[in-house]
Order: structure tokens, then sequence, then C-alpha cells
């Protein structure tokens, strides 16, 4: 499928947020072909963000204008020079959208609430399982080779079986600037759903993540292991377990905060320090984070909690 951004026909705004310097449109894109009727244009979200800045070099600011000045200060705007390899804004376009996109990019309050494993199991493994399997089509498209297969920087060979792992750019990274370097590690198995479905068997897949996440950014962008942020989030928007690794100084992301982002070296060390033969510690402890009032999860979640 293309996406020409002029297909593109605006409805209604879904969410800004000035701290991520970004927008969310929803809309719909035109059918390519005039022939088609416009009936059949599909609902489209469309996320806008400005870059990181690039490195600073000489001529970088092609112009400036003086706002004020007072004693020591000086303050003005100013408008980057044009260069094709530093775009100004990154642009991620879902289309099909289906109304969970739709929902999980508008604006909304955050609740915190608890899931305790009874409610995990009456609530949250239902709601899981209720997903299509296209839900998670993307995963399946990268795994088999068939998209972004030129991006993937490692794969885990098939000994690795069944806990292999393949690691690439996110899709929230611009590949343009080290500063806000985003991968992501993707198990190849959709047997792991959650960080509540990890055990300690899981650990040498954890600790190969992290050593190949490590690898690949000292290799090709010359970063240190200590400059990586390694983070799984629960609730995770898709059940396929995956982490998230992210330059340790881009810390501007909605999906850093405290209850949603757990560091895959706690992780770790939790499932070290985890001696039950059963089921291990994130099975049986009570995680809570937060959901937004659009979350499918939202309202039984926050009807239940009222029974803690
Ligand atoms: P998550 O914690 O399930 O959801 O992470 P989040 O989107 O709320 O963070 C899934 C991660 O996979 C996110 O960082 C997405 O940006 C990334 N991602 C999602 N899709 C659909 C793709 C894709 O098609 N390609 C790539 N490279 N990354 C994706």
């Amino acid at each position: 499928m293309d996406f020409e951004l002029d297909r593109f026909v605006f409805k209604r705004v879904l969410d800004e947020d000035p701290a991520t310097r970004s927008v969310v449109l929803l809309g719909t894109l035109r059918p390519s072909s005039s022939d088609i009727p416009d009936a059949q244009a599909k609902p489209a979200i469309v996320r806008i963000e400005r870059t990181a800045l690039p490195s600073f070099s000489d001529g970088l600011i092609a112009t400036a204008k003086l706002i004020e000045t007072t004693d020591i200060y000086a303050w003005m705007l100013g408008w980057l020079s044009h260069s094709e390899d530093r775009p100004d804004v990154k642009i991620n376009v879902i289309c099909p959208a289906t109304d969970v996109h739709i929902r999980k990019y508008s604006t909304q309050q955050v609740h915190i609430v608890r899931e305790t494993p009874a409610l995990y199991e009456r609530i949250v493994r239902p709601y899981m399982d209720a997903f299509p399997a296209s839900r998670t089509q993307w995963v399946e498209e990268i795994v088999s080779g068939r998209s972004e297969a030129e991006k993937v920087l490692y794969r885990s060979p098939p000994e690795a079986a069944p806990f292999g792992f393949l690691i690439l750019p996110d899709m929230k990274w611009d590949l343009a600037n080290t500063t806000s370097l985003y991968l992501v590690a993707l198990t190849l198995l959709p047997n792991i759903k959650s960080l509540r479905d990890l055990n300690r068997s899981h650990l040498p897949l954890l600790h190969a993540i992290r050593r190949e996440a490590a690898n690949v950014a000292k290799s090709r962008w010359g970063l240190e292991g200590t400059e990586l942020r390694l983070f799984v989030h629960y609730q995770p928007s898709y059940y396929h377990f995956h982490v998230h690794i992210v330059n340790a100084n881009h810390t501007s992301l909605r999906g850093m905060v405290v209850g949603q982002a757990h560091m895959l070296d706690d992780i770790i060390s939790l499932l070290e320090l985890d001696e039950s033969t059963g089921s291990s510690i994130f099975q049986r402890m009570t995680h809570s984070y937060g959901l937004g009032e659009q979350h499918g999860l939202f309202s039984a979640m926050q009807a239940a909690q009222s029974e803690l």
C-alpha cells in the first residue's frame, strides 16, 4: 500500500502534545484511482512529530530573527538550513486505522489500576484472546521477512528456538538522529504474550536481547551498552513479547513513565532472584499501570478496583 499524503483528507485532531512536539490527526485516505467512489476512503491516522535536533554544524541555522534583548540576554527565532539528510518532521500513517488505533491515539485521562493475578485471568486474558490475529500481522510480516527485511540488524540463529528474536529500528525512530535512537527486539514466536508470561526459562532470551542490543548499537552507531535504556511495556499495545531499545538520553517519550515501562535489567534481576518452582514472580505479582479512559480494558479494570 502506498501512503501519498496528498490523498489524506483531514477530519479532526485526535491529540496534540507540546512536550513531544507532535500532533495526531484523524481523516481518510482517498483511493488512488479516481474511478473508485469516495465512500471507499479508509480511516487514516497521521501522526506528525518534530525530529530531534541534529548535531550542531556551521551553517545549521540559515536565518535568525531577534525577538528581544535585555542586558546580557537575547532571544530569537531561527530557521534551519534545508538539507535532505535533516528531515524536519517524522510522519507515521496508519491506514486503515481500527477503532482500537483511534482510541489509542486520542487525548485521554490516564488512571492507575492494579491487576491481581485473578483480575488478569478474569479481565485481561479474555481481552487479549479476543484480539484477531490481524492485530499483530505486522510482527508476522517482519519475522517472515516480507516487511522491513533490509532493516533487520540482528536475527537469532535457528538453535535459539523457541526463544529466538530479531532487532530492527522501531517505527518511532527517524533513522537519522542517533540522539533519538529507537530499536525494538521482537521475539520470533508468539509464545510469550507479555511481561506476565515471563519465567526463569526466558532468562537466556532476555540476556541475549541485552547483549545483542549493545552489540548492534556499538557496531552501527558507536554507542556503548551504558548509553541504552532497555524496557518492556505493561500493558503493551501488542501482545507479542518485545523489548524497547532507546538511547538512554532520549527521555521525552510518553512510553517511558512509571506505571508502563519496566527496565529489562530489573526484569532479569527479579527472575534471577525468583526461587519459586511454580508460577514466576511476574505471574504471582499485582501489576499496577496507567490505563487511558479510551483503552479497551479501562471500564472493566476500573470497576474491578473496588474489589481490591
Ligand atoms: P508496545 O509497547 O506494544 O506499544 O510496543 P506502544 O506502541 O504503545 O509503545 C510496540 C512497539 O513496536 C512500539 O514501539 C511501536 O512503535 C513498534 N512498532 C509497531 N508497529 C506496528 C511497527 C512496525 O510495523 N514496524 C516497526 N519497525 N516497529 C513497529
